[in-house]
């Protein structure tokens, strides 16, 4: 318990102190409005997509190799802002890295996408493409809007040497937002990854509920912004933003 929480010398919070702090969570919560959002986590098999989620929602990362089995997925909650927690549902694809009938159920509601390659193996960068062929082709927003994606360099403490020369142009042309090298190793960028990713998928959140402009979307893409610009990174070349 926290000493904060303290009430009296033995250091016991009162039975009334109690109540009242657990009413103000409850109200507290009543208010807030929660959002649950899926993300697919997709690319080639062992480019690290089970090991990142796991870092970014259990903060654990084991290099003993294990294959996931059937389709799986992590909850991660956030507190956004005051009024908004969000559930993020990380897809795990697995055991079907090679596309077929069965990834169009997968990505079934997704509301973000991860793909991620292995910079340790530039032929999992050259598969990207492929991923997000498959994945356009199988999803998209109401209106045929096109869900927002991120591209992670993963194994960043391997190496950061081979980030591909193209992949600003690459993700430009192929409409992902932001790439960031990461390392599920060392807990490099997933964090702010996932923001970036969360941020632009509430955009869309707030833009399908209210498709008409109103002061509340100006007010919230304009939070958004400022979100985005905490997020600059300092070192340009481990990460890029385009939207
Ligand atoms: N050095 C290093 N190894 C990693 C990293 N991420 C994953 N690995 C290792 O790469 C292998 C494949 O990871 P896994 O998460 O199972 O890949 P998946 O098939 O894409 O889900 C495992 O041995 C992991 O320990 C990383 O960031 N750095
Ligand atoms: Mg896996």
């Amino acid at each position: 318990m926290q000493n904060s929480l303290k009430e009296n010398s033995n250091g016991v919070i009162s039975r009334d102190r109690l109540i009242n702090i657990s009413d103000r969570l409850r109200i507290a919560n009543l208010h807030k409005k929660e959002l649950t959002f899926k993300f697919v986590i997709i690319g080639d098999f062992g480019v690290g997509k089970t090991s990142i989620i796991q870092r970014y929602t259990d903060g654990e990362f084991s290099s003993s190799y294990k294959v996931t089995i059937g389709a799986d997925f992590a909850v991660k909650t956030l507190e956004w802002n005051e009024e908004i927690r969000i559930n993020l549902h990380l897809w795990d694809i697995a055991g079907h890295e090679r596309f077929g009938a069965l990834t169009g159920i997968f990505y079934r509601h997704a509301f973000g996408a991860a793909l991620v390659f292995d910079l340790t193996r530039p032929e999992t960068f050259k598969s990207i493409s492929k991923w997000l062929i498959d994945l356009r082709k199988k999803v998209s927003l109401p209106g045929g809007i096109q869900i927002p994606t991120i591209l992670l360099a993963n194994k960043g403490d391997i190496t950061t040497k081979t980030v591909p020369i193209d992949i600003d142009a690459f993700c430009k042309e192929n409409g992902i937002i932001s790439w960031f090298v990461t390392s599920a190793k060392d807990n490099i960028h997933i964090d702010e990854a996932m923001i970036r990713l969360t941020a632009a998928a509430l955009k869309n959140h707030h833009s399908l509920q209210f498709p008409l402009i109103t002061d509340d979307v100006i007010k919230l893409a304009n939070q958004d912004q400022s979100d985005n610009k905490n997020l600059e990174q300092k070192n340009p070349k481990s990460c890029c933003h385009f939207s």
